[in-house]
């Protein structure tokens, strides 16, 4: 590995700093720019659909580079996903199954090995984690889920709470680290690390009014029963209209609601938007009251004549309202970090990711949140940018994972990977050579139930045809859907005698993937076990 990168090193020494842009043909160990936003759904980045919104600076890494179209998760769900893309491992061997168990730290992680290897490292952003990250030189993170306005951030040297909006703090600090803090004598990792999208979804002020106007098109099953799939999908709880958070989510004022008599959907409601407004400064609350306001007394006006499908209409559009509207700073914000790389001319010589720590359901099935292995969540924006190596504008569309982002970003910069990391190199992919490239099937296991929207533990395989998907701990439900057939995933036929020979060799496939990655029923009941005295 060492020879390897001094050889690197060798020709990066002998090439011209100045001339960075254009073909560079991996002469040099390069940049990586690792950009990670929390819960934002592929179907709300227009390089992949602009049904819903405009994202042009985010399409701009797809339009200089590669746009993969059927990257997955291995677990839909923020922590999990976060482990996995650090460990390269599924989460059944870094033991991260959930948002709350803890991490194990003495685990290798990539980063350490880039730092290991000359690179030097910097995270600012979400990590969630509860663990300070390893093998990084600086960071300032949030701590959990951190906050939209006025976040406290920790470093390396303590807590600090920064004033402003979270996105645009994030991106200042990155932007303030490559500008002043870095040694540009050393290629660089950086994790710039969004919290943006994610619940409650609160916008910056300057994109308050302009969401809050927009009407946006609603998905075809907003209003789905869920018949035609199993008891996981009737019980989940993250329906738009029976789940949101009156306050917290669709930002009706608490008073609002108790004069008009709402019921709260959950305990923490009308606490969730107190906290959020709590912490904002006068000046920033004034804004929000100017727009939210008048949105609050509309709604007071109208609800009473409401129906049920009114309702549910009507918190479809808030909830995008200021979901895209979060994600409008987003892609301001890579537009910068963009605009910077080109201006300084490291755009040539630097690889850049977009994505996210899973999908995210845009009321499709009634839905928001993520969890299941159905499209929405289980599928990922993967847009990569490496001059000189991806050719522009390419579109790739194997089934690739998060698992496989670790060995990608190794093989990059010349590092070796662990030989028991689980996914594969993207590298091949990404020049363009997908003859290679033999995957034809997935493996995906949620845990976390009982827990925040009664997701039931599921694993399962996806091919490019099928999907089927084992629902248990205290069911024991099979799903199959025909991917060709049934794109919406409304159908579920595994008891159809038409999909009898389908299901035997799925399942013989599935009981292969799981041998392959190490799963087993052992392990599914030991994580089973640890939720018992909760
Ligand atoms: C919070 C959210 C949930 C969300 C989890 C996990 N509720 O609990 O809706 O599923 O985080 O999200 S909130 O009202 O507190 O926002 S994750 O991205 O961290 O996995
Ligand atoms: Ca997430």
């Amino acid at each position: 590995m060492r020879i390897v990168f001094i050889l690197f090193i060798a020709v990066f020494l002998f090439s011209f700093p100045g001339c960075k842009t254009g073909k560079t043909e991996m002469q040099t160990p390069p940049n990586i720019i690792f950009i990670m936003s929390d819960d934002h759904a592929y179907q709300a980045i227009s390089a992949y659909s602009d049904h819903l919104t405009k994202t042009p600076q985010i399409d701009r890494i797809a339009r200089e580079g590669m746009l993969f179209t059927n990257a997955c998760v291995t677990n839909s769900i923020c922590a999990p996903s976060r482990a996995t893309i650090l460990t390269g491992k599924h989460c059944h061997l870094h033991g991260k199954i959930d948002n709350s168990l803890p991490f194990d730290t003495t685990q290798m992680t990539f980063p350490q090995l880039f730092r290991e290897a000359g690179y030097q490292t910097a995270m600012f952003g979400k990590l969630h984690f509860g663990n300070n990250p390893e093998g990084i030189d600086e960071f300032k993170i949030l701590p959990g889920q951190g906050s939209y306005y006025n976040p406290d951030f920790i470093t390396n040297e303590g807590t600090v709470r920064i004033e402003g909006y979270t996105t645009d703090i994030i991106t200042d600090l990155t932007l303030d680290w490559m500008k002043n803090r870095r040694n540009p004598e050393k290629p660089f990792l950086l994790f710039y690390l969004h919290k943006a999208p994610h619940r409650e979804w609160l916008p910056a002020e300057r994109h308050f009014r302009e969401y809050m106007d927009r009407v946006f098109p609603e998905p075809p099953t907003l209003f789905d029963d869920y018949e035609g799939r199993g008891t996981a999908a009737r019980e989940a709880e993250m329906n738009i209209l029976l789940h949101q958070n009156w306050a917290g989510d669709s930002k009706i004022y608490p008073e609002v609601m108790d004069e008009l008599g709402i019921e709260p959907a959950s305990d923490w409601d009308k606490q969730a938007l107190r906290n959020n407004l709590g912490r904002m400064t006068e000046d920033q609350r004034g804004a929000w009251d100017e727009v939210y306001g008048p949105m609050n007394e509309e709604f007071r006006g109208n609800y009473p004549g409401m129906t049920g499908e009114d309702q549910m209409k009507w918190r479809y559009q808030r909830y995008m309202q200021d979901y895209l509207g979060c994600i409008a700073a987003v892609d301001e914000s890579v537009g910068a970090l963009l605009d910077y790389l080109d201006e300084t001319g490291l755009s040539g010589n630097t690889l850049v990711v977009y994505t996210s720590d899973q999908g995210f359901y845009l009321g499709e099935h009634g839905w928001f949140d993520k969890r299941f292995i159905y499209d929405e969540s289980f599928k990922t924006p993967l847009l990569v940018r490496w001059p000189g190596v991806t050719e522009p504008g390419s579109i790739n569309d194997e089934m690739v994972q998060n698992l496989d982002f670790a060995q990608t970003l190794l093989e990059a910069a010349g590092i070796e990977a662990p030989e028991d990391m689980q996914g594969e190199s993207l590298v091949p992919l990404l020049r363009g050579d997908t003859a290679a490239w033999d995957r034809d099937a997935v493996y995906y296991h949620y845990y976390e139930y009982p827990a925040v929207h009664m997701v039931k533990r599921h694993y399962g395989i996806v091919t490019r045809e099928y999907k089927l998907a084992h629902f248990y701990d205290d069911i024991d439900e099979w799903e199959l859907y025909d991917r060709l057939k049934d794109t919406l995933e409304l159908n579920n036929v595994y008891d159809d005698p038409a999909y009898a020979a389908v299901v035997d060799s799925l399942r013989a496939e599935l009981a292969e993937l799981r041998v392959k990655y190490r799963d087993s029923e052992e392990l599914d009941r030991e994580f089973m076990k640890l939720y018992q005295n909760r």
